[in-house]
């Protein structure tokens, strides 16, 4: 059996909650891999809009087994949050949810790090989630992050100590004020006591036990291709491996394990945060499709940057995680455009045009989209349920999507409830 792979194309909120929601009922696992209380994913059903930050997005069907992975940082007072908002809609997730012993723990002095370390880069900030990401993945490189299995240390207290009084000296070095650290640090060990009460397992050990006895697995993935620690546009990244292979280190699943690749796009494009974005609008279009599309972050609220699709991103991003099949979202947000655009090439500074992502951000920041116009469809995608039906316009533009890319595209979204999904 094996590990299929959702993953987001682009620089995240292409839509990955309400696609595992959607496809999570043919799995008989959901597990993520990477991130963790920086991702937002949205799953709409019953009329009811839920966001899931930590928690695997099959958490709503109870026959399913979520698993919070190895290789995602866990903020254990965000986790106490989720799941008692859950709770207070029925879901209990103390059933079916695992949480790897080596899943690394988010401290709140890391939260206050991210914060001083926006605050010193300035112009230059990541425009981080604050989450604090960045100094938990630091301190788990650095070989020095605490983990979840050691809060079930009896030494636990004194560990905690020891890196908190690290993070302090750093925060002081910044001129960093923490004067809500104390009662931060009392939520974290309630939260952290909260946490004791689930599953906490060596989850790569279940994971190739399911697969052994046939089971499915899907693995979730969070932010986007184009965040990637090593592919992204660094630094202007997050700090974990968003692509495929994220999946096989986080999971502790071989490659040949690897089945679909499912990869996510939005019909046009956006990102939250700084760094380049080459097809990015700063025009009433592009207001348009923010407003059209609710383009802000589901985790901070903050606007997102709107643009059109852009083929050379999304080429490259199907090449890293060996993508096997296109899931494309939110095409009516497009509903109400005469003509759509889409960058299929990048002019460069000197004038010579490439389908490649140029390397350092000093370029990719002078580079040219180059555009072809296509023909919007400009009539309402409510209702309809067939690919056939769909208006031609729109047929068109997933041909040229499929032309330029290579892949298929098998599913389109038509808006944020599981039942506007259309199958091909
Ligand atoms: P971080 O917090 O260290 O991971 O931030 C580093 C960069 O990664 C971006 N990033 C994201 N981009 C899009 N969506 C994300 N999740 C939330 C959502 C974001 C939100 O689903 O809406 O609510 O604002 C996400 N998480 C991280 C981030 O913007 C930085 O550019
Ligand atoms: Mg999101």
């Amino acid at each position: 059996m094996a590990v299929d792979i959702l993953l987001g194309l682009q620089w995240g909120d292409e839509g990955k909650g309400k696609i595992v929601d959607f496809i999570a009922p043919r799995y008989d696992v959901v597990a993520r891999f990477q991130g963790g209380p920086n991702a937002g994913h949205t799953l709409v059903f019953d009329g009811a809009k839920h966001v899931l930050h930590q928690i695997p997005s099959g958490i709503f069907h109870s026959q399913i087994a979520n698993v919070i992975g190895n290789g995602v940082v866990l903020d254990p007072i965000i986790f106490q949050k989720e799941i008692v908002g859950l709770q207070q809609k029925g879901t209990d997730a103390h059933s079916n949810l695992y949480v790897s012993l080596k899943a690394q723990l988010i401290l709140p002095t890391h939260r206050l790090l991210d914060a001083a370390s926006e605050n010193q880069k300035g112009e230059k900030k990541i425009g981080s989630t604050l989450k604090g990401i960045g100094p938990t993945y630091q301190d788990k490189y650095a070989r020095q992050g605490l983990r979840v299995g050691d809060i079930l240390l009896p030494d636990f207290q004194a560990r905690y100590n020891q890196l908190a009084d690290k993070h302090k000296s750093q925060l002081d070095a910044l001129n960093f004020a923490y004067a809500e650290l104390a009662e931060q640090e009392k939520h974290f060990f309630e939260a952290v006591e909260f946490l004791k009460t689930f599953k906490l397992v060596n989850t790569e050990y279940l994971i190739n036990g399911w697969l052994a006895e046939g089971k499915t697995i899907l693995a979730e993935g969070a932010q986007g291709s184009l965040l990637d620690i090593d592919f992204g546009s660094y630094p202007f990244v997050t700090s974990s491996s968003t692509m495929a292979a994220g999946a096989c280190t986080g999971l502790g699943v071989a490659p040949h394990r690897i089945g679909e690749v499912y990869g996510i796009f939005k019909a046009y494009s956006t990102r939250v945060g700084s760094g380049p974005f080459p097809t990015e609008l700063h025009d009433a279009t592009g207001e348009k499709i923010r407003k059209e599309g609710h383009e802000f972050g589901s985790t901070t609220g903050r606007p997102r940057r709107c643009g059109w699709l852009d083929l050379p991103a999304l080429r490259y991003a199907v090449m890293i995680n060996g993508a096997t099949q296109l899931l494309m979202m939110k095409a009516d947000v497009l509903d109400t455009f005469e003509e759509i655009d889409v960058c299929t090439h990048y002019r460069l500074a000197d004038g010579t045009l490439t389908q490649q992502m140029p390397y350092t951000q000093g370029e990719a920041e002078s580079i040219e989209p180059v555009y072809t116009t296509l023909k919007g469809w400009n009539q309402s995608l409510e209702g309809v349920s067939q690919y056939e039906q769909m208006p031609e316009a729109l047929q068109s533009y997933v041909a040229f999507i499929e032309k330029e890319i290579g892949v298929p595209v098998k599913l389109i979204s038509t808006g944020a409830d599981r039942k506007q999904t259309v199958v091909r």
